[in-house]
């Protein structure tokens, strides 16, 4: 009985998911499902690709955390737009609660739309909120091996971006072990190794969105 619950919570997600991303494409805004576990590097990237991706009418986030309003204010002191999701326990977005926060946004106000996941590695891969891509982050501290032991949210991710790499030094990280392992799980998938604090990697992560934007 669990089971075929858990299916029909999803296929009505689902169907959901496919409205947003119709009023999404309607709007002419690209959308990005940001994935990864808490502390990864999440907001600190949102925050530097807003400095190089091409923008030519407006960036905005909707932000998805348990509780409090810190990552959204901490991006309107910036000047980025944000809409806070406070999932009140609940360890992922879905499309009903992306559908809500969206339609606090002009849309059509923005070429991007950033959806910052709830810090999980488990939990938000079985959910699609209607985006056109997703970024999985793993940082540098959390260890080379989450390709293996999470293989849902590696899967099912466009790219995977390795935060924090200006602490390589201080770890036993392999940036090579990522990419065996990701070549086997989802090759067609591009690895970025970079750091917010250097600013390693992050033109070429700008670079690439705007292409897949371009081609959508
Ligand atoms: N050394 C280093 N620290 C970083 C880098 N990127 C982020 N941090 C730090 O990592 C911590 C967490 O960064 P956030 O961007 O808040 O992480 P997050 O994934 O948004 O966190 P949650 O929203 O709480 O899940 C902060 O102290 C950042 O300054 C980086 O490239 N290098
Ligand atoms: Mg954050």
């Amino acid at each position: 009985m669990k089971i075929v619950a858990a299916k029909k919570i999803l296929k009505a997600n689902d169907q959901l998911a496919e409205e947003n991303r119709h009023r999404f494409h309607a709007a002419g805004v690209f959308v990005i499902n940001v994935l990864g576990s808490p502390g990864g590097g999440k907001t600190t990237l949102i925050e530097a690709l807003h400095g190089r991706l091409p923008i030519k009418r407006g960036l905005a986030v909707i932000e998805g955390d348990l509780a409090g309003t810190i990552d959204a204010d901490r991006l309107a002191a910036r000047g980025i737009a944000a809409v806070q999701i406070a999932t009140e326990g609940i360890c992922h977005l879905d499309a009903n609660m992306v559908s809500a926060a969206s339609r606090e946004l002009e849309l059509e106000k923005y070429d991007w739309l950033f959806i910052e996941n709830v810090g999980n590695l488990v939990c938000p891969a079985g959910f699609d909120l209607g985006e056109d891509l997703r970024l999985v982050l793993l940082s540098v501290p959390e260890g080379d091996d989450k390709v293996i032991k999470y293989p849902t949210v590696f899967q099912s991710s466009q790219a995977v971006i390795i935060t924090k790499a200006d602490l390589l030094p201080h770890f036993e990280f392999q940036v090579e072990r990522v990419r065996q392992d990701l070549r086997k799980l989802n090759p067609n998938a591009p690895v970025f190794c970079t750091s917010a604090k250097t600013g390693e990697g992050i033109e070429e992560i700008a670079t690439w969105l705007a292409n897949a934007a371009t081609g959508r």
